[in-house]
């Protein structure tokens, strides 16, 4: 049968493709991120999810191999209640997936960008994954007829959050949920390391999808839309005006900062039952 993760019948052999669209799709989804649920309960609702969070269906094989990689620290409380949504919205999309929260060790100033890249490297020793979505903890999609996998181009997948009114703040805004292929995500060679701090490592990003003779593409507002769990700013996550700086040289930086200048030591793995923890060591600002 091959690799625990390869969809396969239990005699070995291969199973039809997905559809396209899956027939569990229900469109719009009550959200109530409110809801008070702990991470054993979460643990009861998904039997079915496989050590470390893997799913694959079981009546079809997945057009995409997808890893939902996640930047963390200390934001328990919204892991579980996004656990509890995506399984779920992920399960009835059909996805072959793997949840990895990429968690910072310590107290140095955060980093979302430099743990995107480490799950995206870190991923790839799990499973031959060929689809990267990359989430924040507190964004919980809306509808289910978003599907989270990969597209043509680089995907702005979170582009009608109620936070902002279901609007799109600006034209090239790239935050809280994009999706990249494996070749795409190589192409622009990842996120930038040196964003220390709130913003900017968003639009950088943005930056190199167009350098790199890409575009961004985006689900229609309706189906986009999403909710973001209420929260304040984190302390040791302030905004660094640096950023704003360098966010002009996406162009000039991304040939040598990003995936091929990381570096980092990973502090532990935990393969939790609905999703792989991943305590990184990233360092802190030069
Ligand atoms: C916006 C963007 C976000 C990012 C950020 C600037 C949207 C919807 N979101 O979010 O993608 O570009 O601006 O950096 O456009 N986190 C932790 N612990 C911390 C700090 C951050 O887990 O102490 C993680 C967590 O996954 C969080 C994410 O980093 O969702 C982004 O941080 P945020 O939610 O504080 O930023 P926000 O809402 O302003
Ligand atoms: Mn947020």
């Amino acid at each position: 049968p091959g690799s625990p993760l390869q969809a396969s019948n239990e005699d070995g052999s291969k199973l039809p493709a997905c559809p396209e669209e899956s027939p569990h799709i229900l469109g719009p989804l009550n959200i109530n991120v409110s809801l008070v649920i702990s991470i054993e309960e979460v643990v009861f609702v998904y039997p079915n999810v496989r050590p470390g969070g893997h799913f694959n269906p079981a009546d079809c094989e997945a057009r995409q191999r997808i890893a939902i990689v996640i930047p963390f620290r200390r934001r328990e409380w919204h892991l579980s209640l996004w656990l509890f949504y995506m399984h779920q919205f992920l399960q009835r999309q059909q996805a072959d997936y793997g949840i990895y929260v990429i968690e910072q060790h310590g107290n140095a100033t955060f980093n979302r960008a430099k743990l995107l890249n480490v799950g995206f490297a870190e991923a790839l020793k799990d499973y031959d994954y060929n689809c990267f979505i990359f989430s924040d903890i507190d964004i919980i999609p809306m509808d289910d007829r978003n599907y989270y996998r990969c597209y043509n181009n680089p995907r702005h997948m979170a582009n009608a959050v109620d936070k902002f009114k279901f609007k799109l703040l600006y034209n090239t805004l790239f935050g809280g949920v994009t999706a990249f292929s494996k070749t795409q995500f190589q192409k622009v060679n990842g996120f930038s390391n040196a964003f220390w701090g709130w913003g900017g490592e968003d639009d950088e990003m943005y930056s190199r999808v167009v350098a790199a003779g890409m575009r961004v593409e985006r689900p229609n507002s309706v189906m986009a839309r999403s909710k973001m769990i209420p929260h304040h700013r984190d302390p040791g996550n302030e905004t660094n005006k640096k950023n704003v700086v360098l966010m002009q040289y996406a162009r000039a930086n991304m040939k040598q900062d990003g995936l091929n200048s990381l570096q980092y030591k990973v502090v532990n793995i935990t393969r939790h039952h609905l999703y792989t923890r991943i305590c990184v060591d990233i360092g802190k600002p030069e």
